[in-house]
């Protein structure tokens, strides 16, 4: 057995649980790699890993059926009601209970960008990038409400020094540093086919971001969950990195939200065709709503019709959540009720008898949707898509970085039709800063629009 002072424990544990192969390259690292290597190891969940590796889960075993959802209003009783949960969401927003959530730990890779996905410039005319847009509108919001929204950004620990350094650069785009919380997503290491921890280089096991559903143990562990309670933040509107056209702050969702008492409540679109990549929304047997993802959904599930013929399964999930922050509190306090993870078979790059080859291995990864089975109340809230979802996934063809602007452009397009106000015929793309309007009615019906193709508008004349 190989030994270092002060991780004898740590070092006893590898060997424990069969996995002393780690340690294949120690006589050649000096000590501080070998330290490197050992504090990689100390937080290593070994009996987890264990029980993720021999457990199986499949979808198709589970009986499900379609959730129910509150629809979008069309009876004067449904928009009276519509308009009482606006009210009751302006004033929860206004008395600065709730806090803004982007999880953020992904990269642009599949858009062909070297960096955090948030760095990724969507703006169709301005360019803005995708953290500028939801940094200003979240601006916007608190100027609105006259309170400090505050902005909690999850990275991972590939991005966030250059997450860090960017708002710094960018004087956290005016929302004043004491209101926005960067903290970094926990890892978690994937295994080999055999159940073996994988090396990544010879002072290094691979791990990787243990998936968006850790956001919630990230709130707790980096202390932002303490820090959002002592400011009297009830609760948190979570949503995704790539998706420009999200509504930070809908007051309507977040009063029916607040007064029906649900510990989390989600937004949902009718999905455009059967195999769209969303998860989408379902009860379970015993009652609980959640979410199966796209993958999981057994095929003739995600074909099958109701008895109008329109499809069963028709609620996707846009990855827009509100969070009650008690009820996070309670699942990462440590006790039982935590979040299941998920398992995907990956090829990994590892060094490998001393060469760097790719392995087939397990990765494992915890969703954030999970959450709902968890909750003793949880809410599903129709939205129209148009209004709140261009996913921004692929660099060209289907929610691509041109899809989204298009749709961007749309919106704000509606938005000054709406209002009355004329859009000439010769503007092809157009684009309104949320500093401007976050919602249509914030535009000013006097607007003038220049006579020009490209049109940005950041001021209110
Ligand atoms: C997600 C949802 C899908 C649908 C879709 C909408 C899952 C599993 N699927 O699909 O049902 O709602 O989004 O766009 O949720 N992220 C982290 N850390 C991680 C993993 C992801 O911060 O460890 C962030 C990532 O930066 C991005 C978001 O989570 O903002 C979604 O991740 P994705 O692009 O992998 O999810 P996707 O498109 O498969």
């Amino acid at each position: 057995m190989i030994t270092f002072p002060g991780y004898e424990t740590v070092i006893r544990k590898v060997y424990e649980n069969k996995q002393e192969h780690v340690f294949e390259y120690w006589n050649d690292l000096n000590d501080s790699e070998k330290k490197n290597l050992l504090d990689d190891l100390s937080d290593v969940d070994f009996s987890l890993l264990l029980s993720l590796f021999f457990s199986t889960e499949d979808a198709a075993e589970m009986h499900f059926d379609a959730a129910p959802y509150i629809a979008l209003p069309k009876s004067s009783d449904e928009k009276k009601e519509y308009e009482k949960a606006r009210e009751a969401g302006d004033l929860h927003v206004r008395q600065g209970k709730v806090a803004a959530f982007v999880v953020a730990g992904g990269q642009g890779s599949r858009l062909g960008y070297d960096g955090p996905k948030g760095m990724f410039p969507v703006g169709p005319v301005s360019g803005k990038t995708l953290f500028h847009i939801h940094a200003e509108k979240i601006a916007a919001y608190s100027q609105k409400y006259c309170v400090h929204i505050p902005f909690l950004i999850m990275t991972s620990r590939s991005n966030h020094q250059v997450t860090v350094d960017y708002f710094n650069k960018n004087d956290f785009f005016g929302l004043g540093r004491d209101n926005v919380f960067i903290f970094p997503q926990n890892m978690i290491p994937s295994l080999d086919a055999q159940g073996k921890l994988i090396l990544e280089s010879k002072k290094s096991i691979f791990k990787n971001p243990d998936g968006h559903g850790g956001s919630l143990t990230a709130l707790h562990t980096s202390g932002v969950l303490e820090r959002l309670k002592e400011r009297g933040v009830e609760t948190i509107s979570y949503f995704q990195v790539d998706n420009p056209l999200v509504r930070i702050v809908d007051s309507a969702f977040i009063g029916f939200h607040v007064l029906r008492g649900a510990d989390v409540s989600s937004k949902a679109v009718r999905k455009a065709y059967p195999e769209e990549k969303v998860g989408v929304f379902v009860r379970y047997g015993n009652n609980t709503i959640g979410v199966v993802e796209y993958s999981d959904m057994p095929e003739e599930k995600t074909h099958s019709l109701d008895e109008k013929g329109d499809l069963r399964f028709s609620s996707g999930s846009i990855a827009i959540h509100l969070f009650q922050r008690e009820f996070v509190e309670r699942i990462t306090a440590g006790t039982d009720i935590a979040l299941p993870f998920h398992t995907a078979r990956k090829k990994i790059k590892a060094l490998v008898g001393g060469v760097r080859k790719e392995v087939e291995g397990f990765k494992f990864e915890k969703f954030v949707f999970d959450a709902l089975p968890l909750t003793e109340k949880n809410i599903v809230f129709e939205t129209l898509r148009e209004d709140e979802f261009a996913p921004v996934k692929n660099s060209s063809g289907v929610d691509s970085v041109e899809s989204a602007q298009r749709m961007m452009s749309e919106q704000h397009r509606r938005w000054l039709r709406n209002r009355g106000i004329q859009v000439p015929d010769k503007t092809r793309v157009i684009e309104i800063s949320p500093l401007v309007a976050v919602e249509q009615e914030d535009l000013d019906p006097e607007i003038k629009i220049p006579d020009e193709e490209l049109v940005y508008i950041n001021s209110n004349r």
